[in-house]
């Protein structure tokens, strides 16, 4: 049996209808829900109290009504008030875009990391929103708490879920501490990092099946990746690096999974490169790159070296893939399932890692501090040293990195 829902938010500039044909494919994926209808209301900002205006809401609450709707999903992450004030006045169950992402995030989590990533953003997300009114803690599990003299039942469970979420962030820092210890072992063998990073169903883990020659293949349901995973691939002229696959992004990806999947991001953090993989073949494309972009910016905002990859071409007709080249003209164009463009992906990143590196011996004035930094998180620092006008460092790192020590530096800098 299905449960029918309705779904409802507002349209502005910035929330189009591609957002909401999105959130049906989330909530339709999220489970067996069916989606009966959309309720939209344009205005620039949602109401504070009920998120919709006082018109719209009673239109939503007699089509609730008349379709008989069990459940209604709204497009924006609710206020745990509105939440309440909404369900009280339609007297129909309530949730929103970040209620159903973590739903489906917690249906495809596999490994222990995973679990727990996923449950701490959960119980995150639960947290503010209890209202004591009785069942909402049956499907956490965890240990029975006892309940104090004069102890409400709302206070009772907010205690169990800190509690519970102090369990679980212990334990995922006891993960992470050996993440790092590997990630160390990797950067003192020197071997380059390289990330792919997404919309979510962009082609991520295809590509990283296309180049590792693993029997990953793609899957076509959202957020079909939760853990990363590196492997090496060897490049046609010689060395290697390590390519490592991520979760895919969303628009208004949920801060409490940000924070959770924190570990699992780190892997984009510490890239020597990041591939930002694109669907070329859905519209919006500027939308999604733009929303990874911010992503990617929140995890870690560091100047690096991307590669954009225009991922599934052989979707589109050669006309359209003409067009698309004026559009985008950097980055390579590709299909990771005809293996079109493929080669000379591989062909770019050894440039990028190898051909483009440079070693230099700079000279940077104390007051440079940030410059320092900058270097020692974006190349290999081969030798440093104090010295009466400033820190001398030897370092070896991308041409694009280096020009922009320099230009930083605008012009005091010396180097041989
Ligand atoms: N036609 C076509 N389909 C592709 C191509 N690359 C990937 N796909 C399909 O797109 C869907 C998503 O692919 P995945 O590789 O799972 O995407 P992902 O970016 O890893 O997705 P998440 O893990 O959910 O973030 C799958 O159904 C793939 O078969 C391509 O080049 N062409
Ligand atoms: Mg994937």
């Amino acid at each position: 049996m299905f449960t029918k829902c309705l779904l409802f938010g507002i349209i502005n500039d910035d929330n189009t209808d591609d957002e909401f044909r999105e959130l049906k494919t989330l909530v339709e994926s999220s489970g067996n829900y069916e989606v009966l209808g959309v309720v939209t209301q344009r205005r620039p900002q949602p109401e504070p109290r009920f998120y919709l205006g006082k018109g719209k809401l009673e239109a939503l609450r007699n089509l609730v009504r008349e379709l008989s709707a069990e459940l209604v999903v709204c497009d924006d992450e609710l206020t745990p008030s509105q939440q309440r004030n909404i369900a009280g006045y339609l007297d129909t169950a309530v949730t929103d875009r970040t209620g159903i992402i973590l739903d489906i995030f917690a249906q495809r989590a596999h490994t222990a990391e995973g679990k727990i990533q996923v449950e701490l953003a959960r119980l995150r997300y639960q947290l503010p929103r209890l209202s004591g009114r009785g069942t909402e803690l049956s499907r956490l599990g965890g240990g029975i708490g006892t309940r104090g003299p004069g102890e409400t039942k709302l206070e009772t469970d907010r205690r169990k879920v800190r509690r519970r979420i102090k369990e679980l962030e212990m334990e995922l820092d006891n993960i992470t501490r050996h993440r790092v210890v590997t990630r160390r072992w990797r950067k003192q063998r020197e071997v380059p990092m390289v990330s792919l990073v997404g919309y979510t169903n962009a082609g991520k883990s295809t590509i990283m099946g296309a180049l590792t020659g693993g029997e990953r293949v793609g899957d076509p349901r959202l957020f079909a990746t939760l853990e990363t995973t590196g492997r090496r691939v060897d490049l046609p002229g010689g060395g290697y690096f390590v390519l490592s696959d991520t979760v895919g992004f969303i628009n208004k990806l949920p801060h409490q999974l940000v924070a959770s999947f924190r570990a699992t991001l780190m892997e984009v953090k510490e890239a020597d490169l990041l591939l930002h993989v694109v669907d070329v073949s859905t519209p919006g494309i500027e939308k999604r790159m733009s929303t990874v972009e911010q992503v990617v910016a929140e995890i870690d905002d560091r100047p690096r070296l991307e590669l954009k990859v225009y991922n599934k071409i052989d979707l589109l007709s050669p006309a359209e893939a003409d067009r698309l080249r004026m559009l985008l003209p950097d980055g390579i164009m590709v299909s990771a399932v005809t293996g079109q463009g493929m080669s000379e992906l591989l062909a770019r990143i050894q440039q990028l890692l190898f051909a483009e590196a440079m070693e230099i011996t700079l000279n940077i004035p104390y007051s440079r501090g940030d410059l320092v930094n900058l270097l020692y998180d974006n190349c290999r620092v081969l030798q440093c040293e104090n010295m009466p006008s400033g820190i001398r460092m030897q370092v070896r790192g991308s041409r694009n990195i280096l020009e922009r020590v320099f230009q930083a530096l605008n012009g005091e800098e010396r180097y041989e």
